[in-house]
């Protein structure tokens, strides 16, 4: 019971400390990158918010499709002809790096007549976004991406031997959370 209510807790620190990190989508959610769910990738990409540095990945069977970056012209007339880039790993992570539409596509023949296609927009930076706000005193900056402390809940000890000072405080600060979250979950 009190172990439940720990390890929800901790679940929910976890959660808000990766809201303030890049987010990745999995395009399709559940269904992935198809034509057999009958998916509609407009549909999916407009209950989204995406900004620059959130990833989408794209998991799909090679065998049967692949993911192709188009211009918009391309995109509307489905022409494979000549992709911006193609990817064909069936898990491709793509971090969104500029603002605008991005197009994609299935290069199958056919594949994006039948649906499979995705326009995204990824939102120009604005002042409030915590991406380009200056670090104030009062609010530690967001670790840089390099560093994959939200990832695991507890670093090992060489990783925080590594981090940068802002990060160290940043980490000292969750650890300093945890300990009163178990403390309060004992004491009750
Ligand atoms: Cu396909």
């Amino acid at each position: 019971m009190m172990a439940a209510r720990t390890v929800a807790a901790l679940s929910c620190l976890v959660m808000m400390l990766r809201l303030s990190e890049a987010a990745v989508y999995k395009v399709g959610d559940s269904a992935g990158w198809t034509t057999i769910a009958n998916v509609d990738y407009k549909q999916w990409a407009s209950t989204k918010t995406f900004h620059i540095g959130d990833t989408i990945l794209f998991e799909y069977n090679p065998q049967f499709h692949n993911v192709m970056r188009v211009t918009h012209p391309m995109y509307r007339s489905c022409n494979n002809s000549n992709p911006i880039s193609t990817f064909t790993t069936g898990n491709d992570s793509i971090t969104l790096t500029n603002h605008g539409h991005h197009f994609f596509f299935c290069g199958v023949p056919g594949h994006c007549l039948a649906g499979q296609k995705l326009d995204l927009n990824v939102l120009r930076p604005a002042s409030t976004t915590p991406l380009s706000d200056p670090p104030t005193s009062s609010s530690p900056p967001p670790l840089t991406t390099n560093i994959p402390a939200a990832e695991v809940p507890g670093p090992s000890p060489s990783l925080a031997a590594s981090l940068p000072s802002p990060a160290m405080a940043r980490f000292t600060a969750v650890v300093a959370l945890l300990v009163s979250l178990v403390f309060a979950n004992f004491a009750s």
